[in-house]
């Protein structure tokens, strides 16, 4: 070694032993067959091999980083979780993504962004597994798995299929109001940091004397909502696929950490009996007129993940994680959701991925899980079952459970959600077409609905489309027509 060389460690293999060699294998002269006793080529072999997990059915493609949530007003009148209470600071994990993509999938294809937060808070962590838009495609769970597929590869031929789209979202007409959202500017944002994130789901909160609320979260940017155009998007998926990956990276190393103000709506209890929309539909936002937005706090992302693999791709969020005065709502899409992700995680990372760096709760464990594979804390309760007589945790319902629901009774059946006053699937899309979005992104909401019709869309899907639009909005619905039959 020269003199100017910086000192690099000697390599070892996995259990720490100097080998011979970084370049040359094992074998019977230079010329001869590589050997079955050269244990480190074997290593490096196998490992290679078991160096992926499975990338993620849903939101494959994405990029997060570590930041903090602070609380800058007194919500504590509606929710006593820890983490909403006045003053208080909580280290924090965000992920973004796509959705349809894979793993190696460009940032910028038009799709809804995942808005995953992970707080590690005083009881345990707090996951808000959200996407950058108030609604979402379909209201039961059962139909997830059907609408993912067709936004996903046709199994015969392997690639996307506009067709494939379009016929799931005419025959599941409650979508109307998501794709109104993503084929307008929120479909494709600027970069992470140029987007809101949404809780989406009504979530339940009780407060120190146990009465519950009903809640929507919105993680306003303070960056500003900005958009690409399809064509920047379009040519920016060939130039740079990592594009939004990268913008996230180089804006948190350059000291620029992008910030978020937290915003609540609040229900009361009480009103959601009668409330003119459905407020557990995923489909149906709440006007802000008729709950104003309440200000809570502001998350900054401020600290790179030192080994993205680590920290990004293992992590695992699940709604279930819900906190003390935290709860669910009646929503079939977010009770489906209970069960998926801790299901998801202990197929894709492993039955103790809890145990990793970006899962770990930051507050003490005291379960009585124990053993499987990869496990390496020891359960700290001295005796494996409870009730024991040797010291080991205690639960208490009257200490942390919450009035933990809402009253239900009734006959099993499979329906629909009772339709309330205003519920149906145009109504909120239209308003949305015609009181939220102004004329300029009226006009390209018109441009990418029937770019994206004119790519392998097929009829009769296509007469379908056209009908379903002019269902949302008669002029946009005519607009749209006009200009697929080359008007
Ligand atoms: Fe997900 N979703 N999802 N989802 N979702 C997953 O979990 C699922 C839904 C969302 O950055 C998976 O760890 C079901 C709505 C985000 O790691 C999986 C249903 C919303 C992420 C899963 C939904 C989301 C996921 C795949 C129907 C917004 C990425 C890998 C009820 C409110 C999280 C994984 C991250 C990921 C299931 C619907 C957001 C398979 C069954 C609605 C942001 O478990």
């Amino acid at each position: 070694m020269s003199e100017s060389t910086p000192k690099a460690p000697y390599t070892t293999n996995n259990a720490g032993i100097p080998v011979e060699s970084d370049e040359n294998s094992l074998s019977v002269g230079p010329d001869g067959p590589i050997l079955l006793q050269d244990h480190y080529l074997i290593e490096k072999m196998a490992q290679f091999n078991r160096e992926r997990v499975p990338e993620r059915v849903v939101h494959a493609k994405g990029s997060g980083a570590y930041g903090v949530f602070e609380v800058t007003n007194d919500v504590s009148q509606f929710t006593k979780a820890d983490l909403f209470q006045p003053g208080r600071r909580t280290e924090m994990l965000a992920r973004f993504s796509t959705v349809a993509g894979e793993f190696g999938s460009p940032d910028t294809w038009r799709d809804p962004r995942g808005f995953a937060l992970k707080f590690y808070t005083e009881q345990g962590n707090y996951d808000l597994v959200g996407n950058n838009t108030p609604v979402f495609f379909v209201r039961d769970t059962i139909k997830f798995q059907d609408f993912i597929r067709s936004q996903k590869r046709h199994p015969a031929t392997g690639l996307r299929s506009n067709d494939m789209q379009w016929d799931f979202w005419t025959l599941s007409p409650e979508s109307a109001h998501q794709v109104t959202w993503l084929m307008g500017d929120r479909g494709i944002p600027k970069s992470f940091r140029h987007m809101n994130g949404y809780g989406s789901h009504t979530y339940m909160w009780v407060n120190a004397a146990g009465e519950r609320f009903w809640v929507k979260y919105h993680f306003k940017t303070d960056q500003g909502i900005d958009y690409l155009s399809q064509a920047d998007a379009d040519e920016l998926a060939g130039s740079d696929a990592d594009h939004h990956r990268r913008d996230l990276h180089e804006s948190i190393e350059s000291g620029n950490a992008p910030t978020w103000s937290l915003k609540v709506q609040i229900m009361p209890f009480e009103d959601a009996a009668d409330y003119r929309f459905n407020p557990f539909d995923l489909t149906k936002v709440w006007p802000h007129g008729d709950y104003p937005l309440i200000d809570v706090g502001r998350m900054t992302l401020n600290k790179n993940p030192d080994n993205f693999f680590i920290h990004i791709e293992q992590a695992a969020f699940e709604p279930s994680n819900m906190v003390p005065g935290i709860g669910p709502s009646p929503d079939k899409m977010l009770l489906g959701r209970l069960f998926s992700y801790p299901d998801t995680h202990r197929y894709r990372i492993g039955p103790n991925y809890a145990q990793l760096p970006p899962n770990r709760p930051h507050s003490p464990v005291h379960s009585y899980a124990k053993d499987g594979p990869m496990r390496y804390v020891a359960s700290n309760a001295a005796m494996p079952y409870a009730p024991n007589s040797y010291g080991g945790p205690a639960a208490d319902v009257l200490r942390f459970g919450d009035p933990a629901g809402w009253a239900a009774a009734g006959e099993m059946v499979r329906e629909a959600y009772t339709k309330r006053r205003e519920d149906d699937d145009w109504g909120q899309a239209g308003t949305q077409v015609r009181k939220v979005l102004d004329d300029a992104q009226r006009d390209r909401l018109v441009s990418n609905v029937s770019g994206h019709l004119l790519q392998g869309v097929s009829r009769p899907v296509l007469d379908r489309a056209l009908q379903y639009w002019r269902n949302i909005d008669k002029n946009v619905g005519d607009r749209i027509a006009g200009k697929v039959n080359g008007g």
